[in-house]
């Protein structure tokens, strides 16, 4: 059976690179990692698929021995899945090269995605090749494929293709479009902005009108995200992201935050079949894998919905609405933290000593006990928490009783509970230890929630 013809593109076709794109991070290094294993690899493709994405990239199997391993495991964990959430393809990220195409399909990849630079900057520094010669390697490496291997989903990309003169892109892709599914545009070195997106995006659709596009956006000036969402709205359907947006250099276009912001532009129909409350679970999913908390710039982060400003604070208990524009629980964030320091007013420790810790206070005691707190804080030592400090001001100093009842668990000031023995405070990306633990059950949730 085709899977490909068989299938209807949604109106928006992630194409995720976490394992291939994502494994160029060198975040990896940063924490002595370097590469993800194999249970890694797993539990992320596992996710991917149980959040709604159909397309996978992996690296080209001849990259290591390790990577051409892991692909049987990858194709195992796709195919454990096909009955719940329909077929998802996995496809080889691979050069322009008759070695590397045949260890893909050696490997069982659904199709590839081929890219060869056609800058001059690639031409000169990579490869060597001038326009006629990527022409004639190209074509015959594709209808070589197409005649071979018919049931492949074939792309091609010209890779730095914003550094690419639109001559030049023309004259590669004007010959390889009869060949293939999709055209990329890779913005490879990160110099596209959303304007330069649209005109290409514009260009592209104009002379190629049957074909489907592939963006693909770094991160260098930090508009891989805008320039995703601009791409998108001219007619790319396929949209290269990463998990947290992890990727060579400072990365690419992160992929909930693409789908975060097509909810906020309610842009729904683009969001078709993807699984929304996943967002933050496969946000701190990949984070923990990087042995980091989820990066602090995620629209779809416990950041976002963490409040440190007194006026914040006491708004927020209010109604999470005042700072809170956002419907982030739906995109599984689910609790809001407010976060004990200087600049926390009286209201709140009002809020935290009454309602959290059960001391019996009127609000007078409370006013006097944010003056003496607010001054202390600032020498608070690193082993100790804000919360211990008020804790110690409020029995020793104020004589408070602390009733023994069960901590609260009011969803609006989490982090202000207790943290468990021995932990350390909490900062502000910080994500509750629960949510870390809830993380595979959420992904799992998933599962019985969507039917394909
Ligand atoms: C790379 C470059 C690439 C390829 C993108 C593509 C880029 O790391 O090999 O194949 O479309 O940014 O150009 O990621
Ligand atoms: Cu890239």
């Amino acid at each position: 059976m085709n899977h490909f013809t068989a299938y209807t593109p949604r109106p928006l076709e992630i194409i995720d690179s976490t394992l291939r794109e994502g494994q160029q991070t060198s975040l990896l290094h940063d924490h002595q990692r370097y590469f993800f294993s194999r249970e890694d690899k797993e539990e992320i493709l596992r996710a991917l698929i149980l959040y709604g994405v159909k397309f996978v990239e992996l690296f080209s199997p001849a990259v290591s021995a390790r990577e051409r391993a892991d692909w049987a495991a990858l194709r195992a964990v796709r195919d454990a899945l096909i009955t719940q959430k329909g077929y998802t393809f996995l496809l080889a990220h691979v050069r322009c090269h008759p070695h590397d195409v045949a260890a893909a399909i050696a490997a069982g990849a659904d199709g590839l995605n081929v890219y060869i630079g056609t800058s001059a900057e690639s031409r000169t520094f990579n490869h060597g090749h001038d326009l006629a010669g990527i022409v004639l390697r190209a074509r015959a490496l594709l209808e070589d494929v197409r005649r071979s291997h018919p049931q492949l989903v074939l792309r091609f990309s010209g890779e730095d293709a914003f550094r690419t003169s639109p001559a030049d892109l023309f004259r590669v892709y004007d010959e390889i479009a009869p060949l293939v599914h999709r055209l990329g545009l890779p913005d490879t070195v990160g110099v596209a902005t959303p304007a330069s997106v649209a005109a290409r995006v514009t260009a592209l659709r104009t002379r190629y009108p049957v074909l489907e596009l592939e963006g693909h956006f770094h991160n260098d000036r930090g508009l891989a995200l805008v320039n995703a969402l601009e791409a998108v709205k001219n007619g790319v359907r396929f949209c290269n992201t990463t998990v947290c947006g992890v990727g060579e250099r400072s990365g690419i276009t992160s992929l909930t935050s693409l789908l975060f912001n097509l909810h906020a532009d309610r842009d729904y129909d683009r969001l078709e079949g993807y699984q929304l409350r996943g967002s933050y679970p496969i946000n701190v999913l990949v984070a923990d894998k990087l042995r980091m908390l989820v990066p602090s710039t995620e629209p779809v982060s416990l950041t976002n919905r963490t409040h440190t400003a007194g006026v914040h604070q006491s708004a927020v208990l209010r109604g999470a609405a005042s700072y809170e524009a956002h419907p982030l629980d739906n995109f599984g964030v689910s609790e809001s933290g407010i976060l004990l320091g200087p600049l926390s007013g009286w209201n709140i420790i009002h809020y935290f000593l009454k309602e959290i810790r059960y001391f019996q206070l009127d609000e007078d005691t409370a006013r006097q006990i944010a003056r003496v707190f607010k001054e202390r804080v600032y020498g608070i030592q690193p082993d100790e928490s804000p919360e211990e400090l008020l804790t110690a001001i409020a029995e020793r100093e104020f004589g408070l009783v602390h009733a023994q009842l069960p901590l609260a668990a009011s969803p609006i000031v989490q982090r202000l509970d207790s943290p468990l023995p021995g932990q350390v405070r909490r900062i502000a990306t910080a994500k509750p230890p629960a949510e870390r633990a809830n993380v595979a059950a959420a992904l799992q949730a998933f599962e019985s929630q969507s039917n394909g």
